[in-house]
């Protein structure tokens, strides 16, 4: 092994039992999550990408496999700018290690790196769906108010200039263009905030029409054709970038090729379904890579 390692797989290496050393290790942690809030803290709820070429990353949701896949691809592809777009926990087996690591990635490679919010950086979520459990068994009530803390400051949309715009869940019914999205608080540890929850939790229908009660999560709303071509318009989008629901190839372009729904956790509750990524261009190239977790059969 030692004799094929590169520098850049070394360094990947490194920030991986970086991860999983802090994850059970209470002060490296609380220092991480303490360090990673105040940075996170200084960006606004909508980012500025810069204009390069962007690995987005989807719905890890505690697979540390997909998420060191994701590390060790930007590593070796200096060009690109990553953007992951939020459920980093709950569910996963990996899910303080997985967190750990892309905190850490952001601070080490600082400038091109953006993580934002999924719906489940957020405490109602992480009750009910394995986080708070495996933080408190692990670390505590302190380590928990942590990650809540650091999960506040994650910013909820970022935006390409040439017309890219990436978020968790969907394009929100109060907003008209991305301005709009980007007049949006952050949302606070429990977001209340309607279109905060939206641009969360909302879904793409293939249906004609606008916004529409989210009836299958019975929270957010769907969001149709018509609704993501007016936005798009309005805004000068080529597109939209979501992840939020599985799909068997983990990509799948919606709404006519205008959006792309990324999920990176392959083979999540047994779906069968691939994790996947995407390069996208300054060319409006869009590339899909299939996540190969090292070692694993999934
Ligand atoms: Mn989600």
């Amino acid at each position: 092994m030692d004799a094929g390692m590169t520098g850049v797989d070394r360094s990947a290496d490194e920030l991986l039992s970086d991860a999983m050393a802090v994850a059970t290790d209470r002060d490296g942690l609380l220092e991480l999550l303490k360090t990673s809030r105040k940075a996170l803290a200084r960006e606004p709820s909508m980012v500025a990408l810069p204009a390069r070429r962007l690995l987005v990353v989807g719905d890890l949701h505690g697979h540390l496999g997909a998420a060191s896949w994701a590390v060790r691809e930007l590593l070796a592809r200096t060009d690109c700018h990553l953007v992951a777009l939020g459920d980093y926990v709950d569910r996963g087996d990996e899910q303080l290690p997985t967190l750990a690591l892309m905190l850490g990635l952001r601070l080490a490679e600082s400038g091109r790196v953006t993580l934002l919010r999924g719906n489940h950086e957020t405490p109602r979520m992480n009750d009910g769906y394995g986080f708070a459990r495996a933080v408190l068994e692990a670390h505590g009530q302190e380590a928990l108010d942590a990650c809540h803390a650091a999960f506040a400051e994650l910013p909820i949309a970022a935006h390409r200039q040439d017309g890219l715009l990436c978020l968790h869940g969907g394009i929100p019914g109060g907003a008209r263009t991305v301005g709009d999205i980007g007049r949006l608080p952050k949302g606070g540890r429990e977001p209340t905030d309607a279109d905060v929850i939206e641009v969360l939790w909302n879904d793409p229908e293939e249906r004609h029409g606008g916004f529409e009660p989210n009836l299958d999560r019975g929270i957010g709303m769907t969001f149709g054709q018509d609704a993501t071509r007016e936005f798009m318009a309005r805004s000068g989008l080529w597109l939209l970038v979501r992840a939020h629901q599985p799909s068997p190839e983990g990509a799948v372009r919606f709404h006519g090729g205008r959006g792309l729904s990324l999920f990176s956790h392959p083979n999540y509750h047994g779906m069968a379904n691939e994790g996947a990524v995407a390069l996208v261009g300054m060319d409006r190239s869009v590339e899909t890579l299939r996540v190969m977790p090292a070692g694993r059969g999934d």
